[in-house]
Formats: C-alpha cells, structure tokens, sequence
C-alpha cells in the first residue's frame, strides 16, 4: 500500500473504529497518554474482528494481538463485536471496504459466514481464522485456522474424568452422575468440547450425564445454571464438567454458598486455564484445569507476515496445551498472564 493511501486508510479506520461500538484500536490506553487511533506504521495493516469481552480468557486473547501486532510493526484495527455475529460481519465488511492487508476473525458461532468470506475472497484478502472454527462447504474462503484443538479438550477432561472414577467408585455407588456447563449454542468450542467428551464418557457405563446447559461462557450465567442444577438434582452431582473458567467460577460461588464443597463434594472439571482456576485447582476447589491458551497473538502476526510476504505456511495450526489436574505438583506454574 502507498504511503498517501495508508495515511488515509488510518483516517478513515479511525472514524469507523469510533463508529463501531467497543473498538480499542491499536492505540490502545497507556499510562499517562489518552485514548488514541490505531497508530500509522510502515508494515502490515490488520483488521481483527474479534467476538467480545464476555472471559478473562477472551481479554488475555485480544491483549496478546495487541502486544505481538506491536512488536511485529503491524498496525492492528481492532473491533469488539459484542457477541454478535452481525457485529462482526458488519467490521469484516468495512475492513475489506478500506482494503487492509489481511483479516483476522474469531467466529462467535460455526454457522452463517459465507456471503461475507466470499467478499473477502473476491477482494483478494487473506483471512484468517483465530480461536475458533467455522462450518463451511467451501474450505478455500478462508485462507488459515489457528487456534486450540477444542476437541482434544474435551477428550482431555473425559480423560481425567475416567482416572478419577476408580477412586470415585471405590466406595461401591453404581454411577457417577455429571452435570454439563456448556458454552454459546453454535460456537466450535462448545461443539467440540461437548462431542470430545461424550465420545468417551458416553460409552462407559460407569458414568451417567444428567443434563448439559448452557451458560454461554459468561460467570453469571454459570451462577445462574447452577442455582437451577442444584435444585433440579439435589445431593445427585457428582461432578461438574464446565466448558470454561469464567462460568466455573460463577458454579463454585453458588455451591459454597449452599454448603457444597466443590472439590470434595463435587468434582470440577474447567476448561481455559486462568490464573483463578489454577489458584482454585491449587487450593483443592477445582479437580482439574485443561489448559486452552488465549496467547495466540505472536504466532498470528508471524502467520500474516508469511501470507502476505507468499512464504509457505500451515493451513491449520494448535498451539501445544496441557491438562493440569490435582495428581500433579503445580507449585512451579509460571503465572499465567490471564
Ligand atoms: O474457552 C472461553 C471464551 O473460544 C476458546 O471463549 C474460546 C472460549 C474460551 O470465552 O473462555
């Protein structure tokens, strides 16, 4: 791109970045200066649509572009879609409208992003893919995918889950009896999450699912479902399997303030890995933490760079993660940063 064009190209981002509602910008607060445009930059320009704010997860995750645009030189526009898809159809279209160099989204739901892949696609606009996954026939309108492997998750903590059921079976009851938090209806995560762990613990008779709800990612919805679990299935859970940390966290506050033990009474499978959540395992209040890193900034931009400069790249590409459960000494965890 020119240099005239991008001066104006950093004009114009800025009046839509006002425009459009929660965008933080590249010019993101930093002590002692004001709120500020994305700042003009010699190297790439990024539109990022990301889905929302709704987890610590989630504000880890747009920190980590932010950090990494700025090392690598990009410019990064950011737009927070609020958990709406058609917030973020809406800043994919206006990011292809002043032709930025590569488009990054995380897809609040599989579903419904055709049309607006094509108009990137016929723009001659890379998009990448971040986070999460869509479902899609033609695969060639996207150009890449990185993000966690949410399946894996989900055998992960079924995984756990089946070592922990000796010890649970050991004192001679005839099932042990799981109740789901999921996460937003329709979004990979909460897909994959779901189907990783019901492949295996659905087919083993030790294990009975009383219900799957969903509390939408969100700490307040996870207090919400688990105020009605606890009352639909009195003295029946024994474990809880929840999708993300967030609504973990929201789950525990409701138990304790019913005079459950989670970790005793209950056991309590998480997803993300947030520092709270390791505390909380630390502490002996969660059984288990499968680690999904939020920290996808650095190999984002190193991914652009590679798209746009025509060097080979992986199409799909899972950072490695770990599961962390209450077998392992974890008194050497670096913080987590989220
Ligand atoms: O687990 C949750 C967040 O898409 C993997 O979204 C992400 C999920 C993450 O809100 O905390």
């Amino acid at each position: 791109m020119r240099r005239v064009e991008r001066s104006l190209l950093f004009c114009i981002l800025a009046a839509v970045c006002l425009l459009l509602s929660g965008c933080t910008g590249a010019g993101k607060k930093e002590e002692g200066s004001t709120e500020q445009a994305p700042q003009e930059q010699a190297g790439l320009v990024i539109g990022f649509s990301q889905l929302g704010s709704e987890s610590a997860w989630r504000l880890g995750n747009t920190a980590s572009m932010e950090r990494a645009a700025k090392e690598h030189g990009i410019s990064l526009v950011v737009d927070n879609g609020m958990q709406k898809q058609e917030n973020q159809i809406a800043a994919i279209r206006s990011f292809i409208a002043y032709r930025v160099d590569v488009i990054v989204f995380a897809p609040i739901v599989e579903d419904g992003w055709t049309n607006v892949l094509q108009e990137a696609k016929d723009a001659g606009i890379p998009v990448i893919m971040m986070d999460r996954v869509i479902n899609i026939k033609d695969s060639d309108l996207y150009t890449a995918y990185i993000g966690p492997d949410h399946y894996l998750e989900g055998v992960k903590a079924a995984k756990y889950l089946q070592k922990k059921a000796e010890e649970l079976m050991a004192d001679g009851r005839e099932k042990i009896r799981i109740a789901e938090l999921s996460g937003t209806e329709g979004s990979s995560p909460m897909i994959s999450r779901y189907q990783g762990f019901h492949d295996l613990i659905d087919r083993d008779d030790r294990f009975e699912v009383l219900e799957t709800v969903s509390g939408d990612f969100l700490r307040s919805k996870g207090r919400e479902c688990m105020q009605n679990l606890l009352k639909k299935y009195p003295d029946q859970i024994d474990v809880l399997y929840s999708h993300n940390d967030a609504m973990t966290l929201g789950a525990i506050e409701v138990m304790e303030e019913n005079g459950i033990r989670p970790g005793e009474d209950i056991v309590i499978i998480s997803v993300d890995g947030e520092q709270a959540a390791i505390d909380l395992l630390k502490e002996g209040r969660i059984n288990c933490v499968v680690e999904c890193s939020p920290m996808l900034g650095d190999a984002v931009m190193d991914l652009a760079e590679r798209i746009v400069s025509g060097k080979d790249y992986s199409r799909v590409s899972h950072p490695d993660e770990v599961c962390f459960t209450e077998y392992d000494d974890l008194s050497g965890l670096e913080p987590r940063g989220y």
